[in-house]
């Protein structure tokens, strides 16, 4: 609710203290007054010249961060199915890179020809498959005691049921995991507490084993889900198999998930949708999907017990299935590892407050917000408060027993953040609003009646996700929220029919006070579907790279050289070459080879200098790579096309950065010189 009254004093306040004086003096003296015919210089001159009102003006203060100075958090932002990430800066909302994930990214030299990127891609592969996109959905940063971390950030890919790990210490992908049993995966995905463990989730089930052909009229016996807990590495932050585990689920469709927390810790929630199993088949005298899949008024939210399953894995209650340990449904039903609780028809969201103890529920096709009691779900676990069991002989706990509150938003809910003060924060997709409502009496700090819808906020347009800085922590920042709005419309200069993403910037008053909208900014990718924000000193990136770096591996390269220690060998029809770059050369710059042979080169990036990036490509062999400073990136290619091919920096790195080129000699085959 912003007011109309003019608020100048208080603008020109703000500006004075945040050192707009000089600008503010220079006007003609009298600060109210405006120039009629622009030009002028006091704000109010250029306000009205602009168009903007004081609420306007007092906005832009609050984003504006002045050249040079940096930003307060760090937004990840998946990029939907262009596949990478996004890094934001919060407030300004300017973006500072995109990483390159599922799919290949020539700035980085992620993909064409370099060892780093062609490796990840390859071993992202599932098996049989060449994949060169994903669909980037959900990021979820490393957390140690509920906090995140800073050191690693994880994205599932959508459409393809893989999991990738990008390394903070220099916003690259390290590793793309094609997670068995699973085909595609949507929401499923978060990291625990403590980093032990990636969690994603199946979308829809597949026949199980994964890979197999059945008929749909199997679908019940044949297709599962899986809820997989992949091990994090901790030196490393790498993903390993061997001693991650899976979970069989019923063949519903698992949606979005999160983890316990704090009271709840040791717990994962996955709700779901389509427990109808309905399969589609419209022209095939069935009704379609959509219809299918919501007949039922209530769904089954999934509580998981993660650490009960980890130990009956550890004592040997799993089977190894595609590389993975799997712990049967039954197995988990039986053991206490898996429960269901009805949620209200057609669920979307599922998020735990910061104490752990509420689990908020969006309805989507339900107006309320359904807020389960943790406390309550774990004595009904213990009393074997059931309902009975579903299709599967999997325990239903009795909705009654557990449900806090349900508190009526309005239309569309999906999806819920949190600050510090008690308050959840609801997406309204149908209403394109945020929503936001109080906590139990236990959490709740303002002295506001539990469980109540608090005030709403318009959006611009289809609201997704939110998040809002530290969101998914225990103590989240009560400083902004992003609303992730999967239309546009009206709201940037028209660029064809394709238009642009948006993201609104919304001031949270800590909490305290009425949500205020303060900026629009357009994403010229791909759906971004969810973000985490971070506080930007939390991060610890590398400047320059330790000399010659290996980035797959973030250790020293054995093919790194220093500046004179450049040398070519032939060995038969392999030639091997270990070049350096440094501002305004490669050497050895000429490269003389034969048709046919087979060139193995590693290039060093001998600079330590901040920003002396390299890139390095040749022409007509769609080989680029970015040699950041320290690092070694390494080639292998058979020279198949002859031809003099010219080399370059693509990098614009010095002064004499055009001259920073080269060539390579593919002289051809005898039979083909002698060809007239
Ligand atoms: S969920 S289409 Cu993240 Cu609302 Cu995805
Ligand atoms: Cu090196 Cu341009």
């Amino acid at each position: 609710m912003q007011k109309k009254r003019p608020r100048y004093a208080l603008v020109l306040g703000l500006a004075l203290t945040l050192g707009l004086a000089a600008a503010a003096s220079v006007g003609c003296g009298d600060e109210k007054k405006s120039s009629s015919n622009g030009g002028g210089t006091d704000l109010q001159s250029i306000a009205d010249e602009r168009g903007l009102s004081p609420d306007d003006m007092r906005h832009a203060l609050q984003q504006y961060v002045a050249p040079g100075k940096k930003d307060d958090y760090v937004m990840f932002a998946s990029g939907g199915h262009a596949g990478q990430v996004l890094a934001i800066g919060l407030p300004s909302m300017r973006i500072l890179k995109e990483i390159g994930v599922f799919t290949p990214e020539p700035w980085q030299g992620y993909g064409y020809g370099a060892d780093w990127g062609d490796t990840i891609l390859k071993e992202g592969n599932p098996p049989g498959t060449t994949l060169t996109w994903g669909d980037t959905h959900h990021p979820a940063i490393s957390e140690t005691g509920g906090e995140y971390d800073g050191r690693y950030l994880y994205i599932q890919d959508r459409a393809n049921g893989r999991v990738a790990f990008i390394d903070l210490r220099d916003f690259r992908t390290k590793q793309i995991v094609p997670v068995p049993n699973i085909q595609t995966s949507h929401g499923g995905m978060f990291v625990t507490p403590n980093s032990d463990y990636v969690h994603v989730s199946s979308k829809f089930p597949e026949p199980w084993p994964s890979g197999s052909y059945a008929d749909l009229k199997d679908y019940k016996e044949k297709f599962r889900g899986a809820s997989s807990w992949l091990k994090i590495d901790q030196a490393t932050g790498r993903l390993n198999l061997d001693e991650s585990f899976q979970i069989e689920l019923p063949p519903y469709s698992q949606d979005l998930a999160d983890a316990g927390k704090k009271v709840s810790d040791g717990w994962g929630f996955i709700g779901s949708f389509n427990t109808e199993m309905a399969t589609g088949g419209n022209s095939e005298g069935g009704e379609s999907m959509e219809a299918g899949a919501s007949q039922n008024n209530f769904d089954y939210l999934h509580a998981i017990n993660w650490k009960k399953a980890e130990e009956l894995v550890k004592a040997g209650k799993a089977t190894k299935v595609n590389g993975i340990n799997q712990l049967s449904m039954a197995t988990a039903a039986a053991e206490g590892v898996l429960y269901l609780i009805p949620e209200p028809k057609s669920p979307h969201g599922i998020d735990v407050d910061p104490s752990g103890r509420y689990l908020v529920v969006g309805g989507k096709l339900d107006p309320n917000v359904t807020i389960y009691d943790f406390n309550k779900v774990k004595i009904a676990a213990e009393n074997k408060d059931f309902e009975g069991t579903d299709a599967f002989g999997v325990p239903i706990i009795k909705f009654d027993s557990v449900v806090a509150a349900q508190v009526e938003l309005g239309a569309g809910p999906l999806h819920t953040q949190f600050d510090s003060q008690g308050h959840g924060y609801t997406s309204m997709f149908l209403e394109s609003a945020v929503a936001k409502f109080t906590l139990g009496d236990d959490v709740v700090k303002t002295g506001e009646a539990p469980f109540t819808l608090i005030e709403k906020i318009p959006v611009n347009y289809n609201i997704g996700h939110l998040a809002i800085t530290e969101g998914d922590t225990i103590s989240p920042d009560d400083k902004y929220l992003v609303a992730l709005n999967k239309w546009s419309i009206d709201r940037f200069l028209t660029v064809g029919p394709l238009h642009p993403q948006n993201f609104q910037l919304i001031d949270l008053k800590g909490g305290k006070g009425t949500m205020e909208l303060i900026a629009d900014m357009p994403i010229p990718n791909a759906e971004p579907h969810y973000t985490q924000i971070i506080k930007a000193d939390k991060l610890k990136a590398l400047d320059v790279y330790p000399p010659g770096t290996d980035v797959l591996t973030m250790k020293a390269s054995a093919n790194a050289i220093v500046a004179g220690g450049e040398k070519v060998e032939r060995n038969g029809n392999t030639v091997e070459i270990w070049m350096s770059a440094q501002r305004s050369h490669f050497t050895p710059d000429v490269i003389r080879v034969k048709e046919g042979d087979r060139v193995v080169l590693h290039i060093t990036n001998v600079e330590q200098t901040k920003d002396a990036t390299h890139g390095f490509a040749i022409a007509d062999y769609n080989i680029q790579s970015s040699l950041d400073p320290g690092e070694v990136s390494n080639f292998d290619f058979i020279a198949d096309k002859p031809g003099s091919f010219n080399l370059y920096c693509t990098e614009f790195c010095s002064a004499l950065h055009l001259e920073m080129a080269g060539w390579l000699l593919v002289e051809p085959a005898a039979s083909a010189i002698a060809s007239p």
